[in-house]
């Protein structure tokens, strides 16, 4: 199992973070973590959470997204990766926070040929924080081909509106919600009419590869599977030392706030407590011997 120690985040890596809001790193989890990653999965899906939602599911067609989302303490194998693999301290790097909160891991499991892409969102629109500490590292257990892969607009996470919020839950999976941000833009139509406005980035992925995106960086367009193709892909959130619970006239998804209200944290408290555990990074940035393709 790799030790933290043993990934690297190097500068140019924090720069793009910046920049770009999105970046990939290639092999940063080895067999052992994916074999964790494939057994929470599992019991994820024999056992899942009361936020399970489906996003798609058609018995007609075959077609089925599974979504959870898990805090620390629910699901042991998704505990293990959040606070003892290289990922934590990654967060922290790209982020320039010393220490860093395991706030949660979102969970995605397209059935084969799955056609459904995720719609375009912002993350931390969803989420009860504010700051600018806030970021995901997602990868997948499964090959991520050209084609199928999450796509990002490079530089979203600095625009100064918040993108409209669409609905994840079947039926309306994609529509926009009823209540948004006063200042929400509306979604532009990234796959189509609006595709060269924007730069569009994304990386084709082998298991082991991470993708780190701020929680503002657009992105979506995941999915789309061919026939005999399945995906398992795990989201990890991540915050940084300038985060703040806040309540969002919007609402939250997940909605985070009553647990944070059992460990005596409410809007503009600090979020780190027992469901939200710190980490501390103790990565070098730039580590010397180590290159990683791209
Ligand atoms: O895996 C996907 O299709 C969606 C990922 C996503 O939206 C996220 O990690 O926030």
């Amino acid at each position: 199992m790799n030790a933290v120690a043993t990934t690297a985040v190097r500068s140019e890596d924090v720069e793009a973070f910046r920049r770009d809001g999105a970046l990939v790193l290639r092999g940063v989890l080895d067999e052992d973590w994916l074999r964790v990653l494939a057994e929470g999965v599992a019991l994820n899906l024999a056992q899942p959470s009361p936020r399970r939602l489906d996003w798609v599911r058609d018995e007609a067609s075959g077609e089925h997204l599974f979504f959870d989302a898990v805090t620390v303490g629910h699901n042991p194998f998704y505990e293990r990766y959040m606070l003892h693999s290289p990922i934590g301290p990654i967060a922290a790097a790209l982020m320039g926070s010393p220490t860093v909160l395991a706030f949660y891991l979102s969970v995605f499991i397209r059935r084969r040929g799955t056609q459904a892409a995720t719609p375009w969102h912002q993350d931390q629109t969803y989420w009860c924080v504010e700051g600018r500490q806030a970021l995901s590292i997602w990868t997948s257990l499964d090959a991520v081909p050209p084609g199928t892969e999450l796509q990002f607009v490079r530089g979203s996470h600095r625009w100064d509106r918040p993108l409209a919020k669409p609905y994840f839950e079947q039926e309306r999976l994609g529509g926009a919600q009823a209540a948004q941000p006063p200042d929400a833009m509306p979604v532009p139509d990234f796959d189509g009419v609006d595709r060269d406005r924007f730069e569009v980035i994304g990386w084709a992925m082998e298991p082991g590869d991470v993708v780190v995106f701020h929680g503002m960086t657009v992105h979506g367009g995941s999915g789309r599977l061919p026939a005999a193709m399945e995906r398992r892909s795990i989201s990890a959130q991540w915050l940084g030392e300038d985060v703040r619970l806040v309540d969002r006239p919007g609402g939250h998804d997940p909605h985070w706030l009553p647990e944070f209200a059992t460990f005596g944290l409410g809007p503009g408290d600090y979020p780190g407590c027992a469901m939200c555990p710190t980490i501390t990074a103790d990565l070098q940035p730039d580590e010397p011997g180590r290159s990683r393709g791209r």
